[in-house]
């Protein structure tokens, strides 16, 4: 298939690119943290979603150049960010589990970028989701545990979809717990959804867990939410996933 010699070829062309969403917080609408969302640009075909070209890159092992890549990227704009802009900025980081199952990849590296580049450990976010904990074994487990020792963030990402075992909360590290925006958009039609997220977001915060609702789209939802005690908040009523370039104009006008 075209696709998997284009995509071969995709870094080393500068093909891809991130967008970052800003994450706000919901009584202030201040954005102090963002998700890196990749792109690529095809020659011929236009821009690409990850949807559509992560599984290939997951299933040809491609993966692991990418993520590198994206990593080492989300470290020089974090550095750059923080320097100029918003010295508390946290960039989080969509994580395949192959990084987490597989011995030796990635992760080690992403410790070793972390040093090499002087990248503060706290501006990085890694978001896993519930998959990777459903058939979690030792090394996954130990991985998380590393990460967290080193001072990188852990969020579980797409919360509510899946089997959102609580029991994750209580075995894995984590910081942050992205309710996700299928959540959401059905809470203003079926108050079950509305209960089960307040009780979610009751539970995140007595445990410890600072929470951040995706997918947000309108102020009915930000009210319920942030009346529910929900810190953080991500989705198009405050911003799309942004260029670099929209990105650092939006931390310019807030700073
Ligand atoms: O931005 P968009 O809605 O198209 O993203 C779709 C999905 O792609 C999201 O679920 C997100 O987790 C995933 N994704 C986006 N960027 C990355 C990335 O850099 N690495 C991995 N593994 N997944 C990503
Ligand atoms: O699976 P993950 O949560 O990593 O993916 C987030 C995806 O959700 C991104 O692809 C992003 O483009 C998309 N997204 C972000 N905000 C909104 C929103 O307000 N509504 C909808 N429908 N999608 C959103
Ligand atoms: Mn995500
Ligand atoms: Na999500």
């Amino acid at each position: 298939m075209t696709l998997i010699s284009d995509l071969r070829h995709a870094i080393e062309n500068e093909e891809l690119f991130i967008v970052y969403q800003p994450i706000v917080e919901m009584h202030n609408g201040y954005c102090t943290k963002a998700e890196a969302l990749i792109r690529w640009q095809h020659p011929v075909h236009g821009v690409i979603g990850p949807l559509e070209f992560i599984p290939v890159a997951e299933e040809t092992g491609l993966i692991i150049d990418i993520s590198n890549w994206v990593f080492s990227q989300v470290c020089r704009d974090v550095r750059h960010w923080r320097k100029t802009l918003c010295p508390t900025l946290q960039l989080s980081i969509n994580t395949s589990p192959i990084h987490y199952t597989d011995p030796d990849r990635c992760i080690t590296q992403w410790l070793d970028t972390l040093l090499e580049t002087r990248t503060p450990p706290q501006a990085i976010l890694l978001e896993i989701t519930e998959n990777l904990l459903m058939d979690a074994n030792q090394s996954v487990s130990t991985k998380l545990f590393q990460f967290r020792q080193a001072g990188v963030d852990i969020a579980l990402d797409d919360f509510g979809t899946g089997y959102s075992s609580i029991s994750y909360l209580k075995k894995y590290p984590t910081d942050i717990l992205k309710i996700d925006k299928s959540f959401v958009h059905s809470m203003s039609e079926v108050s079950n959804d509305k209960v089960l997220c307040e009780a979610i977001i009751v539970m995140a915060k007595k445990l410890g867990i600072k929470v951040v609702a995706e997918g947000i789209e309108t102020e009915e939802q930000r009210n319920i939410l942030q009346k529910m005690g929900c810190e953080y908040g991500q989705g198009y009523l405050f911003a799309k996933p942004l260029k670099y370039q929209d990105f650092d104009a939006l931390l310019k006008r807030q700073k």
